[in-house]
């Protein structure tokens, strides 16, 4: 989901300044840049980190949305898309870890990465009447039956990744959407490629589940971005679903009809991971023939920037469940709940990549 469909000015503001503000240096890898020919005409490769973005100010609170008027002994579900991957694992169990914290009964489904099994899990759910329905959603695509839950007066909270809006409206169909700036974080890889490349680049670009929201935005905000760099091109883009296998498989595809490829962006560390296994396989060295970047921060991620097999990851936080449960008892509160919420993220560069491996999922 482009945020700007929820705030437009001051979005379209937010997101725009931010990749200009930091020519010059200041950030910690600013001077490692490395390969590819001098980057001249790539303002990215001596720009800071754009850094994290927040939410546009005018977002409105969720005034339309199923009230929540019970404080305690709730009855909470939880449908979450997938469990095929650390990330997915690590925003399960932070889930339940704050449900126990807090004495709170939770439900959780898993859609085996199946959009129809996701539909028919929260179908089920919204048959169980809970009070509240976390929904992590697969794709945009899953609009209808978000208002599906809103009809039967149920809130919902999206987790992670949004729907369409067009079909489901925030503040009304949904309470909330919690989640990480996807466009800004394509932003921030591109200048992390920048660096690694010199700012000359073609870039095989491995994008998550198609339909996924932070697959739509990943690849807007790098595309975006490296319109400012005539070295960098993406030369093929294709579906990886956010998985370590199929991105190890279209990367092997890719980098054989690609032979002319230098560098990988993937949407996720999974992907990434696959990637670079790919590169190792056909006699490549992955972080000197072929420079990858990707976006998580899962620990193999961050053990593949340690080892200089991936040059940056930008951080996209899974932990979701102290912001989830906190966000619900606000609204049960009756303090005004944004209909959009944006996570803080940071970013693991060779400087800080070993140092975060043991807090890391
Ligand atoms: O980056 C990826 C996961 O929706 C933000 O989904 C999430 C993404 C995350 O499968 O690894």
């Amino acid at each position: 989901m482009d945020l700007r469909r929820i705030a437009p000015v001051a979005g379209a503001a937010v997101l725009s300044v931010s990749l200009l503000a930091g020519c010059g240096g200041g950030s910690s890898n600013s001077s490692s840049a490395a390969g590819g020919s001098s980057g001249g005409s790539c303002p990215l490769v001596k720009a800071s980190d754009p850094g994290n973005s927040e939410a546009p100010s005018d977002v409105p609170a969720a005034d339309k949305a199923p009230k929540l008027t019970k404080t305690s002994g709730l009855k909470v579900a939880f449908s979450q898309n997938a469990s095929n991957n650390p990330w997915r694992l690590a925003e399960t169990a932070s889930m339940k870890d704050e449900a126990t914290k807090q004495g709170i009964q939770l439900t959780v489904t898993d859609a085996n990465n199946e959009q129809s099994k996701q539909v028919a899990d929260i179908k089920g759910l919204i048959a169980q009447k809970p009070d509240v329905l976390f929904i992590a959603p697969i794709t945009e695509q899953i609009a209808n039956v978000v208002k599906d839950a809103a009809a039967a007066d149920i809130p919902v909270f999206l987790l992670d990744r949004a729907v369409d809006t067009h079909v489901a409206v925030p503040g009304q169909d949904f309470v909330t959407v919690a989640q990480s700036d996807f466009i800004q974080e394509g932003k921030r890889a591109a200048v992390q490629m920048a660096k690694a490349t010199g700012g000359t680049a073609k870039i095989i670009e491995l994008e998550g589940t198609t339909g996924a929201s932070p697959a739509i935005d990943r690849k807007k905000g790098f595309d975006e971005a490296i319109k400012q760099c005539s070295g960098m091109q993406v030369i093929v883009s294709q579906d990886g679903d956010f998985t370590r296998a199929k991105g190890q498989s279209v990367a092997e595809t890719l980098l054989q009809s690609h032979p002319e490829a230098t560098a990988i962006y993937a949407h996720n560390d999974e992907m990434a991971i696959g990637a670079i296994a790919a590169v190792k396989a056909m006699g490549k060295v992955p972080g000197k023939d072929i420079k990858v970047v990707s976006i998580d921060g899962e620990k193999d991620g961050l053990k593949a920037v340690a080892a200089g097999d991936l040059y940056a990851t930008v951080e996209c936080s899974p932990r979701f469940g102290p912001l989830a449960f906190q966000t619900m008892a606000d609204y049960a509160a009756g303090k005004p709940v944004k209909t959009l919420i944006i996570n803080s993220d940071q970013l693991f560069t060779k400087d800080n990549a070993q140092a975060n491996i043991d807090k890391a999922y």
